[in-house]
């Protein structure tokens, strides 16, 4: 069938508005079609040329939600018409990671996966009879895509597609991060660095768990306004403190952090973010990609007086399992995604939105379709 798809030809040009060829689901595999999607900094990332694993030319996009529109044989679970979002951390269920309980890492589909491919090692999209790769097994900035039956929850029908897309990455990122990886007390101090489409997400999680102090820091003062209405309490722009940044914050958390989350993807802030943690057990939660290649350092005696480096991928949730529950808390009210969702606009005018995150403008855009 052909399908409007904003596609990746060549990593640093803009996307290209296309009119591209998918085919049908084979087994194991489900049509979607994509209602919305959310676009978030890793596409960003990929598209730059950056990201060591990005295939070119691909349809990028992982942040969707949509509508079964035909199953594949030996597909069991879903049906025409239920309302779904694709994750691109599958679960299966039944691979060693899976069964071991303690990864939301799924590797049923990995290898293919990373390949740009579906699991049986083609793709379901081209363009002009050329192959397009899929991307985190998702490919969202399309009308409609293919996706494997493991990597679909089944979301509630009365969810807005516009809202609960941003729950297959950021939300669901932000708020497992403090529930699942961290697991944050009530009373807890903590220091959030990188007030975006996932630090502030990061914060509304740690108000509702009962957190302490909610110390955000970011470089760009204009989030200020924004983070303390979703919990932070205390604003630090970097620029504004004399002198190193990490003994301020240590100073202002009397000690140092509980807990403390990197949601930049720059690795000389997530050292700041391990050493502002307090002494004996503090733990600093990396959420930010950093750029292929880099390196983390600290001296060693930070881990052995007890402080703890972590890192998380989709905020440690097993995406079947947990994505339909985090729908739930948004339908009643429990977490606010809408004051996230700055701006909306069409497939056309997607490139937009990437310029918008660049310029510091939004926190999430929404192509709707
Ligand atoms: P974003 O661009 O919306 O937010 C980043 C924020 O960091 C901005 O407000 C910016 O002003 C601030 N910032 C930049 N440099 C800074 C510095 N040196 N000190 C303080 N603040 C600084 O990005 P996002 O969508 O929130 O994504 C954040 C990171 O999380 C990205 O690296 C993204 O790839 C990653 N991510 C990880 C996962 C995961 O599962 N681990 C999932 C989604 C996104
Ligand atoms: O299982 O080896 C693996 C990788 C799983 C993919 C995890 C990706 C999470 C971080 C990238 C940001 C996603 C938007
Ligand atoms: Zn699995």
């Amino acid at each position: 069938m052909d399908v409007k798809a904003a596609v990746a030809l060549e990593a640093g040009k803009p996307l290209s508005i296309e009119t591209i060829q998918l085919d049908g689901p084979r087994a194991g595999e489900v049509l979607v079609e994509i209602k919305a999607t959310g676009i978030c900094h890793t596409d960003a990332y990929t598209l730059s040329g950056a990201d060591p694993e990005g295939l070119f030319p691909a349809v990028l996009g992982h942040e969707g939600a949509g509508i079964v529109v035909d199953v594949g044989p030996d597909v069991k679970s879903l049906k025409p018409g239920d309302h779904v979002i694709p994750l691109y951390v599958p679960e299966c269920r039944n691979c060693e990671y899976c069964l071991s309980g303690k990864t939301n890492l799924c590797q049923a589909i990995r290898l293919t996966q990373g390949k740009g491919l579906m699991p049986d090692g083609s793709s379901r999209f081209s363009l002009d009879g050329q192959k397009l790769f899929h991307y985190m097994g998702t490919s969202t900035f399309a009308n409609y895509t293919v996706v494997p039956e493991i990597a679909l929850a089944k979301i509630r029908e009365d969810a807005p597609f516009e809202k609960v897309c941003y729950i297959g990455c950021g939300v669901t990122t932000g708020i497992g991060a403090v529930i699942n990886t961290a697991k944050v007390e009530p009373g807890s101090n903590v220091i959030v660095f990188g007030l975006g489409g996932i630090g502030l997400n990061v914060i509304q999680a740690c108000r509702m768990v009962g957190a302490n102090m909610i110390v955000g820091v970011d470089l760009n003062s204009k989030k200020q306004a924004i983070a303390e209405t979703f919990g932070m309490t205390h604003f630090v722009n970097p620029k504004d403190v004399d002198g190193d940044l990490v003994p301020y914050l240590v100073e202002l958390t009397k000690g140092g952090a509980d807990y403390t989350f990197e949601c930049i993807g720059n690795v000389k802030v997530m050292r700041q973010a391990l050493e502002s943690c307090h002494k004996g057990w503090g733990e600093s939660i990396i959420i930010g990609v950093a750029g292929a290649g880099q390196e983390i350092s600290t001296r060693p005696f930070q881990l052995v007086t007890g402080r703890v480096w972590r890192g998380t991928a989709f905020g440690g949730a097993k995406g079947r399992t947990d994505v339909p529950t985090i729908v739930d808390w948004y339908m009643d009210g429990k977490i606010n995604i809408d004051d996230l969702i700055t701006h909306v606009m069409p497939l056309d005018q997607i490139n937009h939105a990437f310029d918008l995150m660049h310029e510091g403008e939004s926190i999430r855009s929404v192509v709707t379709f």
